[in-house]
């Protein structure tokens, strides 16, 4: 034999190993991103995803997660089963094949309407691998046949374990500590992608439930994606009382578009492909701006709305206030990107702009008083824009954000790299003024606000950039705003807001991260958002002094101490210490505790925006306790 043809067998086998399951516990963020949290809850979506693939064929419609008390996940579906019978060419039961064999999940059966895709649709033999045991039950054709797996190896035969009149499957799995970082599911988590999974299949029940603290959500919508706008609005005042709701199909392609106006300046559009949430946008999304942005100036312009020599509505007039989910499904979808959540199918774009047009002008037409709302409001925007824009140009000066002069009272620090420097955002300033004394100024710079900053959740882009306060934290960041806003840019490391730790503190720390939110989204996603964490009180005993940060250490320290000789000081606000205390409890990196605020789901950060700063009125002590929500404890 050749030293080339010896090569090429060499090749053959290596590919015939690359089939098994070792390569998925080799390298096991290559199939599900990553190995912590996020990693983990994707095994439950891999194996959810395929229940519902079934139930999108049309043959299920009932979908349950179990968290049970051992740590194990079960998904059960009422669907066909995974077949059960001899695989003809890998001489195992295709149950088998599916649960062992990479890259097998719903290419065997032929027929079925497949269409996930994306880091989803890795199949279920991925789950098995990185479970330390899997448990398979199957009921078809009249039995429950059942098989046990362990690190993706088969522990057991096929067996035949009993008879049944019902279909379906059921997975139960133990994911793998050698695997993962942490092997705890959490409810939140998992809730939210399926209470999204069943806005995004209508009919479709989707339950959780946690066996380990009883609690659990049972989802099933009929209005589909048009209740899932309802939801996303239900803070909101809406311009007309039902979502715009439409459906079109092409080939093998299908998208459905339910849109809804409020009076909120906010644009809350999500685009979904196979149920994958794109957030990174694409072909569909560019499909539904340009038809919407046409259609809508097509009309201003026939019903004299705008002149016919008038400049044109931009799409950011038209979707000022628009609620939209975009959702297509597709057999071979082409995932994009940087995070591979753009979709990329050029065949798409038409698909959308056109059912998109021929849909919104038929309503427009039907629902003159709609359209005839839902227009001045663009038009409204278009003015207040247009407005600025020629304040703007008759100032012909720079924008401050464009200048390079930091705010007056902004106390700098000396160091340059950004990666070393931090800034405190302090409220109010007398704790500024302790703030820039206490502080390390090698590497932490000081900006003061005074009082309450601007709600920009009820203001319009335009008036939120003429805020002093506003302009002070985009200047001193360096990293502009909105869309020009880029995250390489930023002159510090970490942005720590320190206010104090009372009811003011909390509404003033609410109003910045909205800021935050809307105008630097990317700052927060990145991880560069800290809350400082102040003490509430300080403690003292024979002259032994501690700092206590929370109530419940208060109560402890008391259990140790007793009530006789302590001293106790209620810290109201930052002012109340002195520079050499801030420094000690709350500035010094060696002592201090930050929350950093993280983003991992913005369908519910917008929730909690709109409820905390939106128009509904809700009790103070509520948003408060939603603030939590925001924050995940990390010791830095
Ligand atoms: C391939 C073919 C058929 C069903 C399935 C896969 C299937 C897979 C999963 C995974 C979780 N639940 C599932 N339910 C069904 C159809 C086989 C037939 O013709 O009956």
């Amino acid at each position: 034999m050749s030293k080339d043809a010896l090569k090429k067998e060499y090749g053959a086998s290596e590919i015939q190993v690359l089939e098994g399951l070792e390569p998925v516990r080799k390298r096991p963020g290559m199939y599900i991103g990553s190995t912590d949290a996020r990693g983990l809850h994707h095994l439950v979506y891999e194996v959810v995803d395929n229940s519902v693939d079934e139930a999108m064929a049309g043959f299920c419609d009932l979908i349950t997660v179990t968290l049970n008390k051992d740590g194990s996940a079960t998904i059960t579906d009422n669907g066909r089963g995974i077949p059960v019978e001899m695989h003809p060419k890998m001489g195992k039961s295709s149950l088998e094949v599916a649960l062992t064999v990479l890259h097998a999940g719903g290419k065997f059966g032929g027929d079925g309407y497949k269409v996930s895709g994306g880091l989803h649709g890795v199949g279920v033999s991925v789950v098995n691998a990185l479970s330390k045991k899997l448990l398979a039950v199957v009921k078809r054709e009249g039995k429950v046949h059942e098989m046990t797996f362990s690190r993706g190896d088969a522990q057991t035969e096929l067996l035949i374990t009993g008879d049944t009149k019902e279909m379906g499957t059921t997975i139960t799995f133990w994911p793998d500590e050698e695997i993962f970082e942490t092997v705890v599911l959490e409810y939140d988590t998992l809730k939210s992608r399926l209470r999204e999974l069943a806005f995004l299949n209508k009919g479709v029940r989707i339950t959780l439930t946690d066996e380990r603290d009883g609690r659990s959500n049972d989802y099933c919508f009929e209005g589909g994606i048009v209740s899932f706008v309802e939801y996303l609005n239900k803070n909101k005042h809406t311009l007309h009382r039902d979502p715009i709701y439409f459906q079109s199909k092409k080939g093998s392609a299908t998208v459905e578009i339910a849109m809804q106006y409020s009076d909120s300046y906010n644009e809350n559009v999500l685009t979904f492909a196979n149920n994958i949430p794109t957030h990174e946008g694409g072909t569909h999304l560019m499909g539904f701006k340009s038809g919407l942005t046409r259609v809508m100036n097509d009309y201003a312009k026939r019903f004299n709305i705008i002149k016919e020599t008038d400049a044109n509505f931009s799409g950011e007039d038209i979707r000022e206030g628009l609620t939209a989910i975009i959702s297509v499904k597709l057999t071979d979808p082409q995932f994009e990107g940087q995070t591979k959540t753009k979709l990329g199918n050029s065949e798409i774009r038409p698909l959308v702009d056109g059912a998109l047009a021929q849909e919104l002008k038929a309503f427009l037409e039907e629902n003159p008083a709609i359209a005839k709302e839902i227009l001045s409001k663009c038009l409204t925007a278009k003015r207040a824009r247009d407005a600025a824009r020629k304040a703007r140009e008759l100032t012909r000066r720079k924008s401050a954000l464009e200048s390079a002069a930091l705010p007056g009272k902004l106390s700098d620090c000396s160091e340059k790299d950004a990666e070393k420097c931090e800034i405190f955002i302090v409220e109010g300033d007398s704790a500024g003024g302790s703030a820039k004394q206490g502080r390390d100024r090698r590497f932490q710079a000081i900006l003061p606000l005074r009082g309450k900053i601007l709600n920009v959740e009820k203001t319009r882009q335009e008036r939120a950039l003429a805020n002093t306060e506003i302009r002070a934290m985009a200047t001193a960041f360096g990293a502009g705003i909105g869309e020009e806003f880029d995250v390489e840019k930023l002159r510090y490391n970490r942005i720590i807001c320190m206010t104090d730790a009372d009811v003011d503190g909390s509404h003033i720390r609410i109003l910045i991260l909205t800021f935050f939110y809307r105008y630097m989204r990317e700052l927060i996603e990145s991880g560069h958002v800290y809350i400082a964490q102040p003490p509430l009180y300080k403690v003292s005993k024979n002259k032994k002094e501690q700092y206590l940060y929370s109530d419940d250490a208060l109560e402890e320290y008391m259990s140790e101490q007793g009530k006789e000789g302590v001293n106790i000081q209620r810290y109201k606000g930052l002012g109340e210490m002195n520079a050499d205390q801030l420094w000690d409890t709350t500035m010094d990196p060696d002592n201090r505790t930050l929350l950093q605020v993280t983003l991992d789901n913005a369908i519910e950060a917008e929730e909690i925006f709109t409820i905390l700063m939106g128009d509904a009125v809700e009790p103070r002590r509520e948003f408060i306790e939603q603030n939590a929500k925001l924050v995940v404890n990390l010791d830095v």
